[in-house]
């Protein structure tokens, strides 16, 4: 389960957080597809708890799984993955198969669906008091039967040794397949013991070539497990039976572009048992994700977002641009209020992002478009498979290397950076495609003239409004 089936050379996916399918459709239509994203993880897509201001976390509270949730109906899901599978953009459902909802009274769902979740009673599924484990508190994280048995703030916890539940789960999956769907997150793995997930993603269905996949395909599945270390979970016990969200990343990055480490260090970023990291070919990376980019999971103030623009398009060049691990890009909303919810009318319903020359105006921020993020997803496909090369740093915070001969990547956390550097490109005069692009034959950012053997006079000034250089072969005037 650890193959995201992309389309031709793409790599990356991006997390439309609480976008509607139909936006989405459009999106892998206009730009997506053409901008080569290989898929997008849409935010929980079954029927959850209404909860009052409708805050983005009542995706979380899960009351059946119907396909219905402010993000649209089935029909509407089906239409989506058609349309996105059609232009090479695969779609990753974000599963919460731990636990129900928390209590409330009354509790009404997206479709309509009502339940008596302080007696555990989940008709919409159906679930009875007897699919629960009993109601209990985690506290200590060190010990982890109860991270698994216990209920996760107050959410009611499904026991997935019941055969009951173990049907219900893949038939969610199962049906989510047949839409054409090609894999799953799954929400608080940490919380489930491994043998039980195994045991239901040994009976989810092969992806069908009818959906364009190929024969035998097993989906993609990423667990969340949140393991910084020092806990009763690890994360090293999930990596076997699936992927695994790969959380201590966006920390180092964090960390690094915030210039409160040293850059030069991550000179053996690729040394998985250096940094503790998930194997690279079972890790999904990040550098924030829904919840810690607004203090929720884990990371804390390491954790750079789209409310610090340079360092954050740094951080991100930076996984794009280093082989390790699939990477995601994410994709938000603005917000003030950790709990706000998306754009929305009075009524609830969410308000569609509005785009105009290429940027998301009302409401939502859409760093996938930001032109810096998009060209290192383009990045990211061309050097797909390129060996990390020539690594250079100057002990402290400026770095650079190149991927084989195709792409080079410098970064300046720290004063000036002016030097002659190896990029491992063939000569000629490339343009940098963080500052511009070429357009008409010429180049409307940074040019670098890489002579003949493979050197080039880089510069980033402290003083420039981007910290990083990215040059490739598609991009050479
Ligand atoms: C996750 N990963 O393991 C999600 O990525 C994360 O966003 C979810 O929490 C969490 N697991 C459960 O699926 C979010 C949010 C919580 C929120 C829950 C449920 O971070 O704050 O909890 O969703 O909506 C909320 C309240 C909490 C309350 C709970 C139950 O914030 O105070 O606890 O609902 O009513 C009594």
């Amino acid at each position: 389960h650890n193959d995201p089936h992309y389309v031709g050379d793409r790599t990356t996916m991006v997390h439309l957080f609480e976008w509607k399918f139909n936006d989405i459709a459009k999106e892998c239509e206009d730009f997506l597809g053409p901008m080569g994203y290989g898929g997008v993880q849409v935010s929980p897509i079954n029927e959850n708890l209404v909860i009052e201001n409708r805050p983005w976390y009542e995706r979380y509270q899960p009351l059946s799984y119907k396909i219905i949730s402010r993000s649209g109906n089935e029909a509407e899901f089906k239409d989506m993955v058609k349309r996105c599978n059609k232009v090479g953009v695969r779609i990753y459902v974000d599963a919460v198969i731990n636990h129900m909802s928390g209590n409330a009274q009354p509790a009404y769902g997206t479709g309509g669906t009502t339940a008596k979740p302080d007696e555990l009673s989940y008709p919409g599924v159906p679930y009875t008091s007897k699919d629960f484990n009993p109601p209990c508190d985690i506290q200590n994280y060190n010990n982890a039967t109860e991270v698994r048995d216990c209920e996760l703030s107050g959410l009611h916890d499904l026991n997935q040794t019941k055969t009951n539940v173990r049907d219900k789960i893949i038939k969610y999956f199962n049906k989510v397949i047949d839409l054409g769907a090609a894999g799953f997150r799954i929400d608080a793995a940490k919380h489930m013991w491994p043998q039980d997930l195994k045991a239901i993603y040994k009976k989810i269905k092969n992806l069908s070539p009818k959906n364009g996949y190929p024969k035998n395909a097993q989906c993609y599945i990423y667990q969340e497990v949140i393991d910084l270390g020092g806990e009763g979970v690890s994360k090293f016990e999930y990596n076997d039976i699936a992927s695994v969200i790969e959380f201590q990343y966006g920390i180092v990055l964090g960390n690094m572009f915030r210039g409160k480490d040293n850059l030069a260090r991550l000179q053996n970023f690729d040394d998985e048992n250096a940094w503790r990291l998930i194997p690279s070919k079972d890790a999904l990376v990040m550098v924030d994700n829904h919840d810690n980019q607004r203090g929720h999971g884990a990371g804390g103030a390491s954790i750079l977002t789209h409310k610090d623009p340079k360092p954050y398009k740094m951080a991100v060049a930076f996984m794009l641009a280093h082989p390790y691990g699939h990477a995601r890009v994410m994709s938000s909303f603005a917000f003030s209020d950790p709990s706000q919810g998306p754009p929305a009318n009075s009524d609830g319903s969410i308000i569609s992002p509005e785009i105009v020359n290429g940027e998301c105006v009302n409401g939502w921020v859409c760093e996938h478009r930001w032109p810096q993020i998009q060209q290192m997803v383009k990045f990211r496909n061309l050097v797909n498979g390129e060996k990390l090369e020539n690594w250079w740093s100057n002990g402290k915070n400026q770095i650079a290397f190149s991927r084989g001969g195709k792409g080079f990547v410098a970064f300046n956390v720290e004063g000036d950076l002016r030097e002659k550097l190896q990029t491992g490109l063939p000569a000629g005069t490339y343009c940098d495609v963080i500052t511009g692009d070429v357009v008409d034959g010429k180049c409307s950012g940074k040019s670098v003239q890489v002579v003949d053997d493979g050197t080039a006079t880089v510069e980033i000034l402290s003083s420039e409004s981007e910290g990083v250089l990215a040059l490739h072969n598609q991009a050479k005037l």
